[in-house]
């Protein structure tokens, strides 16, 4: 076998549609894998998208065809040969023609497409051309074709196999992409090759790996084919005599993959060779780890569990939404994944689920989780929408279903498929969709019967899940007592304190707005003044009525911001606030609800959004919000039987011992209550403690706060909302040290400091702090560390009351409005 890339001497022209006349008959250099905004924009002949409004003015290119082509060399087939023209991923709708024979047309951008070219490749030079229709213009016709169907956003995405979010979200951008996204390759070979290599894995309880490695084979030749398979120092060979095969290996003690926080990691090398007559032809090379799967949903005297269990261990599943990490997929780089995946483990998350707006992730997304223990649950790409169970889009389903299946199999960190998101509710309960039907098919037969066939064919040995959110039998599918949630009343119509009026089973959405970093923020909106409301910022604010939603979500809690850049620290704050409200609750739960998964990780553009990480990497407030409320151990205040109750999560093998000093202090620190309450918290568990009176009622709310630490594990509970509260402004002395790579903050109480923050970015763009939202009670402690490669003149402005904030600061800013 084989195998040639060809990337090299791509061109890029537009061929129809409503072609500006700067671009008209021009042709331009072109990457592969690459897409045509990416190729326009190193032609300087577009705008960056992504800055300031330009998305709207390049909406011209949704209804341009293209036409990518490259000539290169290759020798003609020879007798026998098989010659394949591989293509690993095509957005969308392509015709492929090599040396002027039509190939093919595809409309599937979630899957590869194989062309036999024994009798178009020629000695010498080849010229390949592949021209892209409209996929707005496709969906639009297919749609007209198939029937109209309800969909949350105006275009119709869901009459189109392609990223569901290129069409706009309400946090990513309208810029519908268009491109050879995928490798391709030209693949010789003769005799045979493995078509597939599908290693299904399973420990059995005296801890033997059972490796099956079910095969297929493409014949040129008939010869004597064997398969011989390595793994964990053991070999086993098979004789495939038809065109399939399964080849079984029993690897004894093996060691565990386990989830991060609860063991390691180990990954295998797994070696396919194929021989014929002796000779090896073809090799596949997969990476695989040993661990077990299943999700607890065996009714319960609460409802219906969603409890994953790996290896037999129950785990809270702690983590967030990931949608595609660039709306530009083509851009993302597997260290970009990496540094990604780091900054989940480092927010003291266990799990990611693969929205299915988006794609089914890429190999170097399953590896970095792989490497670092984080289970990933993948969404099958239905989202928000009805969609068509007849063709052609059936067929495309059920293609993309068994490659994607095929493709993933192999990955130890991947531990739920899940049929779509919010089709279930957006059928049973959103208001007015299911009238709109009239009969037609919606879906549901991909997600109740041919989605969970094929994963049971392909893949028996994950757990699969009709939708999420998902309730069993005829229940409302995001009915709390069962199986999994997605609260999304909080942020669209009610306060965050809303999420204690739920006891969700698993919940796997939930979250809150906010603005990018400052940094991140200045760089793609330039217009002046800058406003919530201003043109360029509500380019990049996708939410329908996301402005009233900040403020509304803001005013309960938070005085109102004096100016923009009051209001731009004061929504972060909120948005982090909020989502640790939520996971604190959810995870005070424990083991009734088993799970807590942020909306959403990252961002694909600049936007304002619910993203703890922004597009430019920099972690927004929320981020150390998150790492702080998933800690291994947790000290949360929660009410329990109209009794406020300090509840301690110990996430942890090791049971949590020790004892909770309490304190009710004035925040000028005049020690009012003090208690010392004996902590045993088993292993993975959580424990009640009672807090006397003298703890929780306080002289005067408006300057007391109860203060409750075990080690490193503290709660502060406020007894009324910061808007009402008598902080002192300036609570806080500050020194800079330079130390190596960076600066060292230390910062002293002089009153209660709420949710100390320092955002660094301001400092210097590279600049990232260790930690923040930190409290402290009058006269403590605590150091900051920020680490940059920028040497600061005046290292001063680390202190600066703009980059050195609190809560208190808010308060200032409407003092000054007063
Ligand atoms: C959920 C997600 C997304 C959406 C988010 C925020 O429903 O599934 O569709 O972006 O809410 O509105």
């Amino acid at each position: 076998m084989m195998r040639t890339t060809v990337h090299d001497g791509w061109r890029l022209r537009a061929v129809g549609g409503p072609v500006p006349g700067p671009i008209a008959g021009r042709q331009l250099p072109a990457r592969v894998p690459g897409s045509t905004h990416l190729d326009l924009i190193a032609a300087h002949v577009i705008p960056d998208p992504y800055l300031d409004g330009h998305e709207a003015e390049l909406a011209w290119m949704h209804r341009v065809d293209w036409e990518y082509t490259t000539v290169f060399h290759a020798g003609a087939a020879a007798p026998g040969e098989r010659t394949d023209l591989v293509f690993d991923g095509l957005d969308t709708v392509a015709t492929v023609e090599l040396n002027g024979d039509v190939l093919g047309h595809t409309a599937n951008m979630h899957r590869g497409h194989r062309f036999d070219v024994r009798n178009s490749l020629r000695e010498g030079a080849n010229e390949l051309t592949v021209s892209l229709k409209s996929a707005l213009t496709y969906a639009e016709q297919a749609e007209a074709g198939l029937g109209r169907r309800q969909r949350a956003y105006p275009h119709p995405y869901n009459a189109i196999r392609k990223m569901a979010c290129s069409f706009g979200w309400d946090w990513g951008p309208d810029l519908q992409t268009a491109g050879i996204w995928k490798p391709v390759r030209l693949e010789r070979w003769d005799t045979a090759r493995l078509a597939q290599v599908r290693p299904l894995i399973a420990v059995d309880s005296a801890g033997t790996g059972h490796v099956d490695v079910h095969l297929e084979l493409d014949r040129a030749a008939d010869r004597e084919y064997t398969a011989v398979v390595e793994t964990g120092g053991r070999t086993e060979r098979a004789t495939v005599a038809g065109d399939t095969a399964t080849v079984s290996i029993l690897v004894p003690d093996v060691r565990l993959w386990w989830p991060v926080g609860y063991g390691d990691q180990p990954l295998y090398d797994l070696t396919v060779t194929l021989l014929a007559d002796g000779r090896p032809v073809d090799r596949a090379r997969r990476r695989i780890g040993f661990r077990t799967v299943t999700v607890d949903t065996a009714p319960d005297e609460t409802g219906t569990p969603f409890t994953f269990v790996i290896n037999g261990r129950r785990v809270f599943a702690k983590g967030a939404n990931w949608i595609p990490d660039d709306h530009f997929l083509t851009r993302i780089t597997p260290q970009r994944i990496a540094r990604r995946i780091d900054q989940a483990v480092d927010a003291n998350m266990n799990m990611l689920r693969v929205w299915g707006g988006g794609i089914y992730e890429t190999d170097d997304f399953y590896d970095a989780c792989d490497e670092r223990g984080v289970l990933v649950w993948q969404d099958f790409l239905f989202a928000c929408a009805f969609y068509a169970e007849e063709q052609p889009l059936r067929g495309e389903v059920e293609a993309e279903a068994r490659e994607n299946i095929t493709r993933l199999v192999t990955h130890p960190s991947l531990v739920l498929w899940n049929g779509n998101n919010e089709n279930l509710p957006a059928y049973a309960d959103w208001a007015g969709w299911r009238d709109t039907l009239a009969g037609r098919s919606w879906g549901h037969g991909y997600y109740t019967d041919l989605l969970p066939r094929l994963v049971a064919e392909l893949d028996p040995t994950r757990p699969y899940a009709p939708g999420s959110p998902y309730s069993p039998g005829d229940l409302p599918p995001n009915d709390a007592h069962h199986g999994t949630r997605h609260e999304w009343d909080v942020w669209n119509a009610v306060d965050y304190t809303h999420y204690r009026t739920h006891t969700p089973r698993f919940s796997a959405e939930f979250g809150f707005q906010g603005p990018p970093t400052w940094t991140t923020l200045h760089r793609w909106i330039h217009e002046q003044p800058l406003t919530p409301t201003s043109p360029a910022f509500l380019v990049h604010q996708k939410a329908g009525d996301g402005d009233d939603k900040l403020r509304r979500g803001l005013e309960p809690h938070l005085p109102v911001p004096a100016d923009f850049e009051q209001w731009h620290w004061a929504t972060q704050l909120n948005q982090a606030r909020a989502v640790a409200f939520g996971i604190e609750h959810f995870r005070s739960w424990w083991p009734r609800t088993a799970g807590a998964l942020v909306w959403q990780l990252n961002d694909c553009w600049p936007a304002i959004s619910w993203a703890a990480v922004d597009s430019d990497e920099r972690p927004k407030p929320l981020y150390y919000a998150i790492k702080h409320a998933f800690a291994p151990r947790l000290l949360t205040v929660q009410p329990r039987d109209d009794r406020t109750t300090l509840i301690a999560v110990n996430d942890h093998d090791q049971p949590w011992t020790g004892i909770v000093q309490a304190t009710r202090q004035t925040f000028a620190g005049q020690v009012l209550a003090t208690a010392e309450l004996p902590l045993h918290v088993p292993p993975r568990s959580t424990a009640h403690l009672d807090l006397d009176d003298d703890l929780l009622k306080p002289a005067d709310e408006r300057c007391e706060v109860l203060i409750a630490t075990a080690g490193d594990a503290r709660a502060h509970h406020l007894f009324g909302e910061d808007r009402d509260l008598d902080y002192d402004p300036f609570p806080f002395t500050a020194d800079v040290t330079p130390i190596t790579g960076g600066y060292r903050i230390d910062v002293r109480a002089t009153s209660y400091v709420r949710d100390l923050a320092l955002l660094a970015d301001k400092v210097a763009p590279d600049a990232v702090v260790d930690d923040m939202l930190v409290s402290l009670a009058a006269g403590e402690s605590y150091s900051l560390l920020v680490r940059t490669s920028a040497t600061l003149d005046q290292p001063s402005v680390l202190v600066r009351p703009d980059v050195l904030c609190c809560a208190n600061t808010v308060a200032r800013a409407e003092d000054r409005q007063r």
